[in-house]
């Protein structure tokens, strides 16, 4: 008899030759290039990771799972998965329609039957899911910055799965992984979920919760989109592998899921578990904190410790799979092994890492014990996150016109090259307005673009080890936002505010713009006629009406050496 976990799971692909015909009929549809975190939720829509879906969420389906954690038929399912789409595209798109979806190279991956489309309530979207309406939630910024305005629902039929030349052999859909199941024999298995590095402290929870359950342990990790600031997934699948051997052998397998997490915590743990079970698991170890989002803008956590714990309790017996609860494991120095933090008794030295006292080691390059993880692991974090004096960063100026910008940026610039160390590249406005954005004007969109356009030249110096600095306007906080997320992936974002105040600019008036400006000459002037969103929380903020330009450029050095970025 084939276990209920490891009889096949519906697919939404077509056949092989039905796929080439639909690829060559696709050419006439109206066609939406997916963004990474569509791919992602479409990957699994096609494989049956998020049975019992059908397509992107109908406009009812959208509503009661954004409710009740339900579907309109009533099945449990906790997060709303929606096609997003720009306004401009929705126009011209009626229901009933076909649609292609294509990858971001425009390979077409599936194409769908548009049977609703609706301007959906963010704000509500972001309450019930996210509990807040709050956009320090990374999930909640993503809705309100990134995700299109209008949401298209309907079914899918799928092409072809989205293409990864990165550890293929480690990549296994829902039902691969179950015939992996069957064949070895494996018919309890847990799944471990994680987006971070595994220490030693992850490799004894996981044994050990493998040994109660009496089951075989999958490590599933997340390598589609995780919290922004993680550790890439390149990295941390070198680091997995390096731990597998750590394991007595056979106990234990990886595969790698493709799943853009939301952050969610307790709606999000419910949903990992039912992704879990369509991959054939029957156990699912939930933490502490599970998919925890960090703290909300009033500096408190969104969600409860346990609150993931608690709702999946709840709901186990729709989930189908059975949570082990994380126990929280801490070194015993005395007895050099690692211990549930709750069977100790007192008077023991108990030694413990935490996650941001390892990232500061690792930015200072500090030691790190091999009580704590494996010198494999080490190496390999070291490799990508080498001290912080050694990285890439961005020191991105802001401020108004003629505010001195880029005086104090030239000298900054000066300054770092006497220093040596990283490759040093200038942005400033004049320059960028020159050479990248010479076809753009001062509208708001061109002025999002030019900065959008200066943070990515920027992101990517950032990435390979330069210092990049930016001296534009950037008038809106929104985009500078978005920006210092992009370059956050790979270094430090340092905002300046040149905080000259306008009547100073306007005194000044060295190139005579603001008289142009006073004149109607010049349209949309920043400060003028054009608004300026002044920065709340810049690394730092120069008063230039009272120091002069060294002494500015002093102040950044000054900043820099405090947050490590250079030697002192
Ligand atoms: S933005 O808003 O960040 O895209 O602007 P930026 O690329 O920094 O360009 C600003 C420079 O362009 C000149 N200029 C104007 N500035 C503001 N508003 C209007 N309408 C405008 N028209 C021309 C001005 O010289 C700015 O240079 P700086 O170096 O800031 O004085």
């Amino acid at each position: 008899m084939q276990l209920k976990n490891l009889a096949p799971i519906p697919e939404l692909y077509v056949s092989y030759e039905s796929a080439q015909k639909l690829k060559v009929e696709a050419g006439e549809l109206s066609s939406w290039d997916l963004t990474p975190r569509q791919i992602c939720d479409l990957e699994l829509l096609m494989n049956g990771g998020f049975n019992p879906l059908k397509g992107f969420l109908s406009e009812e389906d959208y509503d009661s799972v954004v409710e009740n954690m339900r579907l309109a038929d009533g099945s449990l399912w906790p997060m709303p998965i929606t096609l997003d789409v720009s306004e401009k595209f929705a126009e011209g798109i009626e229901t009933g329609q076909d649609i292609a979806l294509r990858d971001q190279e425009g390979v077409i991956l599936a194409t769908m039957t548009v049977t609703d489309k609706w301007v959906p309530n963010k704000a509500r979207e972001a309450e019930k899911v996210f509990g807040a309406d709050d956009s320090a939630h990374p999930a909640v910024n993503y809705l309100h910055n990134h995700a299109g305005t209008v949401y298209l629902g309907g079914p899918i039929t799928g092409i072809q799965q989205p293409v990864h030349y990165d550890f293929r052999a480690r990549r296994d859909t829902p039902n691969e992984l179950r015939a992996t199941f069957r064949k070895l024999g494996w018919r309890r298995v847990v799944a471990f979920q994680t987006r971070n590095p595994l220490h030693r402290a992850h490799q004894e929870l996981t044994f050990r919760a493998a040994k109660e359950a009496q089951a075989n342990l999958l490590i599933h990790p997340i390598v589609g989109l995780t919290k922004p600031g993680d550790v890439d997934h390149f990295t941390r699948v070198r680091c997995y592998e390096a731990v597998l051997d750590k394991y007595p052998g056979s106990t234990t397998t990886m595969s790698l899921l493709n799943l853009a997490m939301r952050m969610a915590g307790p709606r999000e743990a419910v949903w990992h578990g039912l992704i879990r079970a369509n991959h054939g698991c029957t156990h699912f170890i939930v933490g502490r904190d599970h998919a925890g989002p960090g703290k909300n803008s009033a500096g408190e956590d969104f969600y409860g410790p346990y609150d993931a714990q608690e709702l999946f309790k709840e709901y186990k017996d729709e989930i189908g799979i059975e949570m082990v609860p994380f126990k929280h494991m801490v070194y015993v120095q005395e007895r050099a092994q690692y211990e549930p933090a709750d069977e100790i008794e007192d008077g023991v030295t108990v030694l413990n890492i935490s996650g941001t006292e390892l990232r500061r080691r690792l930015s200072e390059g500090l030691e790190i014990p091999d009580w704590f993880s494996f010198p494999e692991v080490v190496r390999e974090l070291r490799r990508t996150r080498p001290p912080r004096a050694q990285q890439g960063f961005t020191v991105f100026f802001t401020g108004f016109s003629g505010s001195g910008k880029s005086t104090i940026a030239n000298a900054l610039m000066v300054k770092l090259m006497e220093m040596g160390g990283r490759p040093v590249t200038l942005l400033d406005g004049d320059i960028v307005r020159k050479n990248l954005s010479s076809e753009l004007g001062f509208s708001k969109e061109h002025r999002d673009l030019n900065i959008r356009r200066i943070g990515y030249v920027a992101s990517e110096i950032t990435k390979n080890g330069g210092i990049a600095i930016c001296a534009p306007i950037a008038p809106y906080s929104a985009t500078r936002r978005a920006v210092r997320e992009e370059i956050e992936q790979y270094g430090a974002f340092v905002e300046i505010h040149v905080a000259t105040s306008l009547e100073e600019c306007e005194r000044r008036d060295r190139k005579g713009l603001y008289k142009l400006a006073r004149e109607g000459k010049i349209k949309e002037f920043t400060g003028i006629s054009d608004p300026y969103d002044e920065p709340e929380n810049p690394e730092l903020r120069l008063d230039t009406e009272n120091v002069d330009v060294d002494n500015c450029a002093h102040q950044v050095i000054l900043k820099l050496e405090s947050m490590g970025l250079i030697a002192a």
